[in-house]
């Protein structure tokens, strides 16, 4: 299968530069600061350290995974952490494709097939830029995933038992994302909103969020988690849920 994600065929303004670098701490490295137009795109093979939210790590051996960041300079009113539930849903439908499987965002960042999280994004806003960072696990053995994690970590290749083209998938969540980061430029969130809505891993699950427990009923017009607590609605903008399994 020819997997290589050294030269993909792109045709829209994401991956327009693209940059590719056989191994790299973080993508992310790549594009914060520097002065490249909006839909430049870096991706490696492997990343020494690849960064996750709030000081983590995201790992995966050599040569198993997409892993990509995609410069971005949107109007300073915009509400940026919205990019991050974007760049989850194009990775969603991306994977969607790539699979004929269904699969769910799990607010604020995480895509889910079969109960595990098989993709994270991470936005990091400097501003006028936010670069968001896209990882895929693709061909992961089950042995090759990180155990341990508080949501069970999956690849498409651990969930659908065979192997994929990163490259084609690379290609595919970049013109997703195109194009749903253009719709949110003209027309806001409210479509990918409503696309989010069809897709909500947490909604009617019970989590906790800061000790509390209620229930996941939706993600409001700003991108928050909508969680009924005592029969309140609490709106959460950041921050770690619990869910039950
Ligand atoms: C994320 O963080 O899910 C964001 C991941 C973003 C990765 C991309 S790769 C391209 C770009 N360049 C970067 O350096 N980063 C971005 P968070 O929700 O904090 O999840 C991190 C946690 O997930 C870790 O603490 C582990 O428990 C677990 N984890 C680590 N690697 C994983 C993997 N490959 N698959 C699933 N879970 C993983």
């Amino acid at each position: 299968m020819p997997d290589s994600l050294e030269a993909l065929e792109l045709y829209g303004r994401f991956g327009s530069p693209y940059l590719y670098e056989p191994e790299c701490e973080s993508t992310q490295l790549l594009l914060l600061g520097s002065d490249l137009p909006e839909g430049a795109v870096a991706v490696t093979d492997h990343q020494t350290a690849g960064r996750g939210r709030l000081g983590r790590r995201w790992e995966e051996p050599p040569g198993t995974s997409a892993l990509c960041s995609v410069l971005l300079r949107p109007p300073p009113e915009r509400h940026a952490p919205e990019l991050s539930l974007l760049a989850a849903l194009a990775a969603a439908e991306a994977i969607e494709l790539a699979t004929d499987l269904s699969t769910q965002v799990k607010w604020p960042n995480d895509v889910m097939l079969n109960r595990r999280k098989v993709a994270g994004v991470l936005a990091e806003m400097q501003a006028p830029l936010v670069v968001v960072g896209i990882g895929i696990n693709v061909n992961q053995t089950p042995e090759q995933l990180p155990d341990g994690a508080s949501t069970p970590a999956g690849s498409l290749r651990s969930v659908t038992g065979c192997e994929h083209d990163r490259g084609a998938l690379l290609a595919s969540l970049l013109s997703v994302l195109e194009r749903l980061y253009e719709g949110w430029l003209s027309g806001g969130f409210a479509e990918a909103r409503a696309e989010l809505a069809a897709r909500d891993f947490l909604r009617g699950r019970r989590v906790t969020v800061e000790g509390e427990t209620g229930i996941a009923v939706g993600i409001d017009p700003s991108g928050r988690l909508e969680v009924e607590l005592d029969g309140e609605l609490r709106l959460v903008a950041s921050g770690e849920i619990e869910y039950e399994r």
